[in-house]
């Protein structure tokens, strides 16, 4: 099958810690189905890691951790372009432009940032403040059409398609960015944390037991699952009686999801069972799927070799894209190169 050339996919994932069940299912998995049919760029965002304090040899560890994610769900660096963010400097670049486009109030509804800086915004980093503007830039550096991501970074995409806007609106370069649009789950797209329903399943979130880690061993999953917070109601009939039960609604969810199968069906198939049962079917079915994928991940981590190898040539690849672009874009801002 050819690939569509008009259009570009671009997404990223931080290398802050393991990937996770949430990863997967709200943003790898898709990224996987995509490649054959478009032109990807996957970037492991170091750049935007850095807005919240790592440890730099974590941190080293954490992108070809993550990497090795990437491909052990199935990415390949011969079909889409693989690399990390720091190694082609356009992002930087286009994202200091960018910062000049975007404004203050549109960075004060950001959601996102108001979580993650809590209640002590001044000591937050000015990085992690405009975080969605970079993002913007790593976007908008490909001029990239398609943009598949979680439901919890719809916020920031909305953002850099105004950015994109007013970038082509100030310099009367209609149509130069393409105005990109989100490719989100529509069945899950949040994966929502085992302890609270409410929040999100999270690489940063303390609790180990919030999570499944794709490098879960099945023992982990089971006990993960077991723990899993639900309610003291049998599962319902319809989607309806599901409305304020948002842990009993995360694993059934999950359960449809990697099961490949229609939510509606299982509860018509499980009414009135406990959870306790449908749990023992909810490990199985991610053991059998996320074991293997940790297993493959646990072997690629061995050969740092070949992750790098795959990292050099995806930021080969990617700064060729990148630099033609920004030349074009340093033009139409006015700047002399030499
Ligand atoms: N719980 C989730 N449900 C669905 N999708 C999710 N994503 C993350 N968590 C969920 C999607 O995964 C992609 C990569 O996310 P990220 O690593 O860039 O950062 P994040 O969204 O901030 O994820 P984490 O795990 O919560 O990281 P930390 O804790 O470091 O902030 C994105 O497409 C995201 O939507």
């Amino acid at each position: 099958m050819s690939k569509n050339s008009k259009s570009v996919v671009f997404s990223g994932v931080q290398p802050t810690g393991n990937l996770h069940l949430g990863n997967y299912l709200g943003a790898i998995k898709n990224f996987v189905n995509l490649q054959k049919k478009m032109e990807c760029i996957y970037c492991i965002v170091d750049l935007h890691a850095i807005t919240v304090f790592q440890d730099p040899k974590e941190l080293k560890k954490n992108i070809l951790d993550t990497t090795a994610g990437f491909v052990a769900c199935g990415l390949d660096f011969k079909k889409s372009i693989i690399f990390n963010q720091s190694s082609v400097s356009g992002h930087s670049e286009l994202a200091w432009i960018l910062n000049c486009v975007s404004r203050v109030g549109w960075m004060n509804r950001m959601t996102q940032f108001k979580e993650k800086a809590g209640k002590n915004k001044e000591n937050a980093s000015v990085g992690l403040y405009v975080y969605p503007n970079l993002m913007a830039a790593d976007i908008l550096l490909y001029k990239s059409t398609h943009v598949p991501v979680g439901d919890d970074q719809k916020q920031h995409l909305e953002l850099a398609r105004d950015i994109a806007q007013k970038f082509n609106n100030d310099f009367k370069v209609n149509n130069f960015f393409p105005i990109p649009e989100p490719l989100i789950q529509k069945k899950l797209s949040r994966v929502m944390s085992l302890r609270d329903g409410t929040k999100k399943m999270s690489k940063s979130e303390e609790s180990n037991y919030s999570r499944i880690d794709l490098q879960d061993s099945a023992d982990e999953i089971n006990k993960k699952i077991k723990k899993a917070k639900t309610d003291s109601l049998p599962i319902p009939g319809n989607i309806e009686e599901l409305k304020n039960r948002p842990e009993a609604l995360n694993l059934l969810n999950i359960y449809s999801f990697i099961t490949n199968s229609d939510l509606e069906k299982i509860l018509e198939n499980m009414a009135g069972k406990d959870f306790s049962k449908f749990k023992n079917e909810l490990s199985d079915a991610l053991v059998a799927t996320i074991c293997p994928i940790g297993k493959k991940i646990k072997e690629l981590k061995n050969d740092r070799k070949y992750l790098m190898r795959i990292l050099k040539e995806g930021s080969n690849k990617a700064g060729i894209i990148a630099k033609e672009n920004l030349d074009k874009v340093k033009e139409i801002v006015g700047f002399i190169s030499h």
